[in-house]
């Protein structure tokens, strides 16, 4: 019989909680989402340094380009290795485009892989994400899926329903932690919280909120017991991220 050992998260986590800086929308999204300041990845290694985030997200070719720097930083870099551009069609197909040896070159510390649950090619994904699971899991590599459901068949993509599909779809696939997107009420999160069991779960940000919004959006998901935040946006748009970083993270730990 072969003993399964749990995946040690703790170079991702601290104290069982996180927050991630994710910079992959410049592939998902275009440059669009930028401004002269966070279109530099030099600015984002820099936010996520200061604030000690658990972890940065890039892609391959930035992990490639800007490595001294992201290694200097210390900050734990999680690198995709599949991605699409927002151009495609209404059901979503991401590939991969990194292997899990290059990431572990570029000195990745977790991987993470997007699928679109709901999309026609949604089955082509689960085998390149059970492909690239058994590969980092044997080397001992947490494995992050970002489970979106997207595609024509899908109604409502933040409804309870959705969120907790997705969630345990993490659990099902094997994914140490899975990101979803949270609709802002509690208690349909903490629903997905425990569809997803032992599969840890962290929410992505979205587009930018106003005011306090992203503080009481902090709020709520951690009280239905996410683990934290893989945000983007809400950060590197920010006039005062690390004001903000200071405020999250005084939720999230
Ligand atoms: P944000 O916090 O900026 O929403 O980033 C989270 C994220 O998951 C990114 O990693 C990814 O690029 C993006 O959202 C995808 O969002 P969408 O599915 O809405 O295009």
């Amino acid at each position: 019989m072969i003993k399964m050992k749990p995946i040690n998260l703790s170079s991702i986590t601290k104290n069982g909680k996180a927050i991630y800086l994710a910079y992959d929308q410049g592939i998902e999204h275009g440059p669009e989402d930028f401004n002269d300041k966070n279109v530099d990845p030099l600015y984002i290694i820099s936010i996520a340094k200061k604030g000690k985030f658990n972890g940065i997200v890039f892609q391959k070719g930035i992990a490639e380009k800007y490595n001294p720097e992201i290694l200097k930083s210390k900050v734990p870099l999680i690198v995709k290795l599949n991605g699409k551009t927002k151009l495609q069609g209404s059901d979503p197909i991401s590939e991969p485009i990194c292997t899990v040896d290059e990431a572990i070159k570029l000195g990745a510390k977790a991987v993470g892989f997007t699928i679109y649950i709901g999309s026609k090619h949604e089955s082509h994904m689960f085998k390149h994400f059970a492909e690239i699971e058994k590969q980092a899991h044997a080397k001992g590599l947490p494995v992050i899926l970002w489970c979106y459901p997207k595609g024509q068949s899908v109604k409502d993509d933040s409804s309870k329903e959705m969120m907790a599909y997705a969630a345990r779809t993490g659990l099902e696939l094997g994914a140490d932690i899975v990101k979803i997107k949270y609709n802002g009420n509690p208690s349909d999160l903490k629903w997905a919280v425990k569809s997803a069991g032992r599969c840890k779960v962290v929410i992505a940000g979205g587009v930018k909120k106003e005011g306090n919004d992203f503080i009481e959006y902090t709020k709520g998901l951690m009280s239905a017991g996410a683990i934290g935040l893989a945000v983007g946006r809400n950060v590197w748009q920010s006039d005062n991220p690390y004001k903000l970083v200071d405020e999250i993270k005084n939720i999230i730990f």
